[in-house]
C-alpha cells in the first residue's frame, strides 16, 4: 500500500555495469519541490519588501503567520526571559552541543598562506570573515533549536562581527519566534533577533529595510544561511550573487552502506531517525547482503510501529525516495554511494574506517556502530547543515569556510618587479593593452 513501509522498495543493481550518469538516474530520489512553481510568487515578496519595507513585512506576517501586531525586533528582555524559562536539562544539552561545535569550528580556521615565490615577491592568502550574516531558522514541522547552534557557532568562530537571526513570528507566542529559538540565541550571545518568516526574511536580510519612527533599520547582510522550505530556498537562490548563501539544505536524507557484519537493529533505527523529519525524507540502504536487507526490513516494520511519528516515518520509508539498493560487493556499493552523494552516509561494514576513506561524495560520513546520524544532528561537534539531493558532489556542509573569504595580497619589491617586467610588457602587447606594460615601465624610466 502506498505510504506503508512495506513498500520499502528494492532496486537490484547486482550484475549491472552502469555509467555514472546511468547510476545517478537509477538512484531513489523524490521528484517534488520545483523552484519554477514558486519563483514568481517569491519574486513578488522580495520586490514588496524591497520597495515597501516594514509595511510589506507587516502585511506578510498577517497573511502568512496570522500575526496582527507585528513587532519584528525581539526585545532583549524576551531573549533573557526565554533562556530563564528553558528546562535545565535542555539548557545543559544545548551548552554541550555548542561547546563541541565550537571546538571543531575553531580548529577548522585555516592559517593564512604567506609565500615568497621569488626573492622580494611576496604573496599572501589572507582569510577574512564577512562583516555581517543573516541566519534563518524555520518554524515549521519541528522547531529546531539545534539549527541555531549549527549556523551561529561557525559564524562566530570565523570571526563574523555582526550576526542577525530571523525566525517566523508565532501567534501563540505573542508574535515572537518560538521560545526555544530565542533561548538558543541568548545562550549564543546573538542579540539581534527578528520575528520574520519565510522568503520575506531572506529579502529583508539581502536588501536591508530602512527604519521608521519606532522601528530601527535592518542593515543588509553579506551572507544569508539557514534551512527552510521551498519558498525560503527559492528566495535564497534569487538573492544569490547579491549576497552569499550556504548550500541548499533540502529534505533530509540518510544512506547506509552495510555488509553482513552490520547490526540490523541499529541500521533500522538510524533509517527511521531521519525518516522522522518529513514524509519526503529519504532513507536508503545500500548492501551486497540479501540477508541483511531482509533483516533490516523486518526491523523497520517492528520499530516503525512504535515510533512517535509513525505516519510520517512510514510515508517516508514507503516513498520513491527510499529503499534498498542491492549491489555486488562493497566496491560496487562505494560506487553507488558516490553516485547517490547522500547528505548523511553511515558505514556499517567490516573495516569501516577504510571503507569510509574511499568515499568521494557525501555531505558527512558516519563511521561504525557508534556514530549515528542523530549524534551528528546534535552533539558530535560536526555541523548538521549539509548538502542534500546529490549536491554533495560539489557542495560542502556549513563550516567556518561559509563565512570566510580568501583575500590575496601582492607585495613586490622594486627588484622583484624589474625581474619580471619584460614578461608583463610582452603579454600586454600580445593582448593589445600596451597601457598595462607602460604602468610597469614607468617605474623604471
Ligand atoms: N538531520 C537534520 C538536522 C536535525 N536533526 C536537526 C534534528 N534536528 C538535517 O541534517
Ligand atoms: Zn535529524
Amino acid at each position: 500500500a502506498p505510504g506503508s513501509f512495506d513498500a520499502f522498495r528494492t532496486i537490484d543493481l547486482r550484475g549491472t555495469h552502469l555509467s555514472t550518469a546511468e547510476l545517478r538516474a537509477a538512484m531513489p530520489r523524490s521528484t517534488t519541490s520545483s523552484f519554477e512553481s514558486v519563483a514568481s510568487r517569491v519574486e513578488d515578496i522580495i520586490v514588496a519588501v524591497r520597495s515597501r519595507g516594514f509595511d510589506a513585512l507587516s502585511e506578510l506576517a498577517q497573511r502568512f503567520d496570522g500575526v496582527e501586531q507585528f513587532h519584528p525586533r525581539v526585545p532583549a528582555e524576551a531573549l533573557s526571559e526565554a533562556l530563564r524559562a528553558l528546562s535545565p536539562d535542555v539548557r545543559a544539552a544545548l551548552e554541550e552541543s555548542i561547546d563541541r561545535a565550537r571546538v571543531f569550528a575553531l580548529a577548522q580556521k585555516p592559517q593564512d598562506v604567506v609565500v615568497e615565490i621569488r626573492p622580494g615577491a611576496a604573496l599572501t592568502q589572507r582569510w577574512v570573515p564577512v562583516g555581517r550574516v543573516g541566519l534563518y531558522v524555520p518554524g515549521g514541522l519541528a522547531v529546531l533549536a539545534s539549527s541555531v547552534i549549527m549556523n551561529v557557532v561557525p559564524a562566530q568562530a570565523a570571526g563574523v562581527q555582526s550576526i542577525a537571526l530571523a525566525s517566523p513570528p508565532q501567534k501563540e507566542f505573542g508574535g515572537l519566534p518560538h521560545p526555544v529559538i530565542l533561548a538558543a540565541a541568548e545562550l549564543l550571545g546573538v542579540k539581534e533577533v527578528y520575528g520574520i518568516g519565510g522568503a520575506q526574511a531572506i529579502a529583508a536580510f539581502a536588501h536591508g529595510v530602512s527604519g521608521e519612527e519606532d522601528r530601527t533599520a535592518i542593515e543588509p547582510v553579506d551572507v544569508v544561511t539557514g534551512p527552510g522550505n521551498i519558498y525560503v530556498a527559492t528566495a535564497k537562490r534569487l538573492v544569490k550573487g547579491m549576497v552569499g548563501i550556504d548550500a541548499e539544505a533540502g529534505t533530509t536524507e540518510i544512506a547506509v552502506l552495510a555488509d553482513g557484519t552490520a547490526q540490523p537493529r541499529l541500521v533500522a533505527a538510524d533509517l527511521i531517525s531521519q525518516a522522522e523529519h518529513d514524509p519526503n525524507a529519504a532513507s536508503v540502504l545500500i548492501t551486497p547482503s540479501v540477508e541483511l536487507a531482509a533483516a533490516v526490513r523486518a526491523e523497520l516494520s517492528i520499530q516503525a510501529k512504535s515510533t512517535r511519528h509513525r505516519e510520517r516515518v512510514e510515508t517516508a520509508l514507503g516513498g520513491p525516495q527510499s529503499g534498498t539498493i542491492l549491489v555486488d560487493n562493497i566496491d560496487h556499493g562505494i560506487a553507488v554511494c558516490d553516485a547517490y552523494a547522500a547528505e548523511h552516509l553511515e558505514i556499517h561494514t567490516d573495516q569501516a574506517p577504510a571503507v569510509a576513506a574511499r568515499i568521494k561524495n557525501a555531505g558527512a560520513i558516519f563511521v561504525g556502530d557508534y556514530s549515528p546520524v542523530s549524534l551528528g544532528d546534535y552533539c558530535a561537534g560536526s555541523n548538521h547543515v549539509l548538502p542534500t539531493a546529490g549536491t554533495a558532489a560539489f557542495a560542502s556542509g556549513l563550516s567556518v569556510f561559509t563565512f570566510l573569504r580568501a583575500m590575496q595580497v601582492i607585495d613586490y619589491s622594486a627588484d622583484a618587479l624589474r625581474e619580471v617586467s619584460e614578461h608583463v610588457v610582452q603579454l600586454a602587447q600580445a593582448e593589445d593593452l600596451p597601457g598595462h606594460g607602460d604602468a610597469v615601465r614607468v617605474r623604471f624610466s
